[in-house]
């Protein structure tokens, strides 16, 4: 009974260090390696080549080594098996870090005063808006979502979610579905995805949606703070709309491809934060730790833990 690693992008070696100690009974094999594909029953991957995981006849789970599982539903010849993914504090405590800090700068127009440094420029907006009047609209109120929700109240902003289905937050209005989401964006001065990516939701952040956002209020005009997946976004239109003065800025982690090409305007634009698709980095040891606990928890018969629904596809 093995642990087939697999992944691309990531030290594979230090992951088998990792899950050895854990897992110290455990063979761990990987894909650049020959190994006997009947004795894998668990797969640990993040981004696997396309077919890879085909032909594994024992596999009783495939985890995956983030909180994303897009780019398993992706594979179409991904075995039939129960997929559960990461969800650890210590994700959603970064991912949290990384939304309050976005809002915040764009609040403070710490982007404005980066630039009056390099210039050397004495000049204070004595207009500066309080975090209560400004409205944040959070799209995915999920593990990451609900949290970053929270934290952003503490600091004072106004903020509503959206989801796929109803949800009653105590403090909070919510919407759900796609006909509620004019009314959301309507409300909405800066737009945070948190969304998995989905063919529901794969292009939803695009013209049509960052024309609903609203035009009225203290920030002079609507951010974007997307930190889900790049598929949830249609650059071109991103670009479009900060160009008609539609959206006023954009703060991006994730994109259409990655890592973002140098010839992406996106680099260079001055309304444009780019930041390399890190805002929730998942701690190597916690992650080996929740697998091999949940290795172990099927062993003993019990059921896994933070399985995805594949008809939904997060
Ligand atoms: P969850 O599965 O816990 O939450 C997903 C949320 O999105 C839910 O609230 C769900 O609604 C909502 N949702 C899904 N589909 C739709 C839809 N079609 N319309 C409206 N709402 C929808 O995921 P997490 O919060 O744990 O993570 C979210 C995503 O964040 C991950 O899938 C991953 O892509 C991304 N991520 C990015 C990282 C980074 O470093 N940039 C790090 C970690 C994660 P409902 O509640 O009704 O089901
Ligand atoms: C994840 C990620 O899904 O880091 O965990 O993107």
């Amino acid at each position: 009974m093995s642990l087939l690693l697999a992944m691309t992008g990531w030290h594979v070696e230090d992951w088998r260090a990792r899950f050895q100690a854990l897992l110290p009974e455990m063979p761990i094999v990987t894909l650049g390696e020959p190994f006997d594909r009947r004795a894998v029953h668990y797969v640990a991957s993040w981004k696997h080549p396309p077919g890879s995981l085909a032909g594994l006849p024992n596999l009783a789970a495939i985890f995956s080594l983030g909180a994303g599982v897009d780019f398993l539903f992706a594979d179409d010849r991904l075995p039939e098996a129960p997929v559960a993914r990461v969800v650890d504090p210590d994700l959603t405590t970064r991912m949290s870090e990384y939304i309050v800090l976005h809002c915040l700068m764009i609040l403070r127009q710490q982007r404005r005063y980066d630039r009056q440094q390099r210039e050397k420029l004495w000049d204070d907006d004595r207009d500066q808006p309080a975090a209560r009047s400004v409205r944040i609209g959070l799209m995915g109120l999920g593990q990451l979502g609900l949290d970053a929700a929270h934290k952003l109240q503490v600091m004072g902003f106004d903020v509503a979610g959206w989801s796929r289905s109803p949800k009653t937050v105590e403090g909070m209005p919510t919407y759900a579905g796609l006909e509620a989401m004019p009314e959301f964006l309507a409300r909405t001065d800066i737009l945070v995805s948190l969304l998995p990516l989905t063919p529901d939701t794969r292009g939803v952040i695009n013209a049509t949606l960052l024309a609903g956002l609203a035009q009225d209020g203290r920030l002079g005009g609507p951010y974007l703070v997307n930190a889900g997946r790049g598929g949830l976004q249609v650059e071109a239109d991103i670009l479009a709309a900060l160009e008609a003065g539609a959206l006023k800025g954009a703060t991006l982690d994730v994109f259409e491809t990655e890592p973002l090409p140098v010839e992406s305007p996106l680099w260079s634009h001055p309304a444009v934060t780019v930041t390399p698709h890190n805002s929730a980095m998942s701690e190597p040891l916690a992650v080996a730790t929740l697998i091999a606990t949940q290795i172990r928890r099927h062993q003993a018969g019990e059921p896994l833990e933070h399985l995805v629904d594949p008809t939904k596809g997060y």
